[in-house]
């Protein structure tokens, strides 16, 4: 029975997931003892599988190593930030096995998941305040502006004399 781990994605890094395998007992349900898989497995991505837009997803067809990469450029609000691969084994004596490895974007990198953390890219602007001001959630390079009207003049404080 393969299986992969959850894996935090971080933009512009590969993120990789590594199957483990543990055997079946006579009924076919998973134990708890782990197991190589047999030599001359193949693994592969089913072909109408996409990757969600922005990601790079691939498999290693003999070691079953899952690489996801995010394009920092093509982050955005509407970014999906989790999802599964599919991935299906090929044993040597034909049969076959599928797994999931599932991935979630984690853009600033500090170990919480865009899915669970305010503020995305981490630039200290929360992804609630960016969505309502038009910036990129998941730039830290982008940031709402204090806007300065030029023109204008700025009235700091009106005294009225007495
Ligand atoms: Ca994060
Ligand atoms: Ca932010
Ligand atoms: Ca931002």
């Amino acid at each position: 029975e393969p299986k992969y781990e959850d894996t935090k994605v971080v933009p512009g890094k590969d993120a990789e997931s590594i199957p483990s395998f543990v055997k079946e007992d006579e009924d076919g349900n998973p134990t708890e003892e782990k197991v190589d898989a047999p030599e001359g497995s193949k693994f592969s991505i089913p072909e109408d599988f996409k990757a969600p837009e922005g990601y790079t997803v691939k498999v290693d067809e003999s070691t079953g190593v899952v690489t996801v990469t995010a394009d920092p450029e093509k982050l955005n609000k509407d970014t999906v930030e989790e999802f599964d691969v599919p991935v299906t084994v090929e044993y040597p004596d034909g049969s076959t096995d599928d797994a999931k490895a599932k991935f979630e974007l984690d853009t600033d990198g500090d170990g919480t998941p865009d899915s669970k953390d305010d503020d995305d890219d981490g630039d200290g602007v929360l992804d609630t305040e960016e969505i309502d001001k038009g910036t990129n959630p998941k730039d830290k390079n982008e940031r709402p502006l204090t806007p300065i009207e030029p023109g204008e003049d700025t009235t700091a404080a009106t005294v009225e004399p007495k």
